[in-house]
């Protein structure tokens, strides 16, 4: 949230506080039910995931919720039929797999808590996928390869690892998220989840991966946001 208290990565939806907490003092004076308060603020502030039983702590912007982000209008929804990854750019061995060749890969399972770099958070979300290093190392990247750039079937959406980044043994090319396979508005059927770093490095909707010769600035670096994304700060460059 920045100070005017707006999300500025909810695309075209300017959220007033002051509608959020005018929803959630007319649910604790009973005045609506749950559902429509839920509705409503599904209005303002686009869909939203519950978890608590009460409905109301998620519907705070700083709740232990997921905010669904798309940076462009209508995706396309793909499924096992229609979804390809490629893997290209600077390897010997360019790749396009169907979510089944994924599934059959080995699978690994992280628990981590989920960080915007906008002040949201969500704790011990629980994801599965192959490890990026697995298909880096089917695509054998060339000398020249330094970085990895991954792009989105929105159209738009861009992000960049050094490949040193993107060998870590916590960034997935994840399957499931939440207990189950990824959803469409959290960008299935196939995201990144970039562990260490904040949710901007985890592009949704993923559908290619290609081996550069430098990191290429991505959708939210060219508008502001640091190319190093690591949530330790001492586990950067110290940009
Ligand atoms: N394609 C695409 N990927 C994206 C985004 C986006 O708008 N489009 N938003 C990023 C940001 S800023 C965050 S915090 C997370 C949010 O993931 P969620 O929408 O599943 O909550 O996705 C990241 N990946
Ligand atoms: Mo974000």
């Amino acid at each position: 949230m920045n100070e005017a208290g707006r999300d500025p990565e909810l695309d075209g939806r300017p959220v007033g506080r002051r509608t959020v907490l005018g929803l959630i003092a007319l649910a604790g004076a009973g005045v609506v039910g749950g559902k429509a308060v839920q509705d409503g603020l599904a209005k303002v502030l686009g869909p939203i995931e519950l978890r608590d039983p009460t409905g109301l702590i998620s519907l705070l912007p700083w709740g232990d919720s997921f905010r669904f982000y798309s940076v462009t209008g209508a995706v396309p929804t793909m499924n096992a039929e229609t979804y390809r990854l490629t893997v290209g750019g600077l390897v010997r061995r360019t790749a396009s797999y169907t979510l089944a060749d994924l599934r059959a890969m080995p699978q690994i399972s992280l628990v981590r808590d989920f960080h915007c770099i906008t002040g949201w958070q969500v704790s011990q979300v629980h994801w599965s996928g192959v490890q990026l290093s697995t298909l880096l190392d089917l695509a054998g990247p060339t000398a020249a390869a330094t970085a990895v750039r991954f792009r989105s079937f929105d159209g738009t959406y861009t992000e960049s690892l050094t490949l040193e980044q993107a060998r870590l043994d916590d960034v997935i090319v994840a399957l499931t998220m939440l207990g189950g396979p990824v959803t469409h508005e959290h960008g299935g059927p196939v995201r990144m989840y970039v562990a260490p770093m904040y949710g901007y490095k985890s592009t949704k909707w993923l559908s290619a991966i290609e081996l550069t010769a430098a990191v290429e600035t991505g959708y939210w670096e060219h508008r502001g946001y640091p190319v190093d994304g690591f949530i330790d700060p001492s586990r950067g460059k110290g940009a």
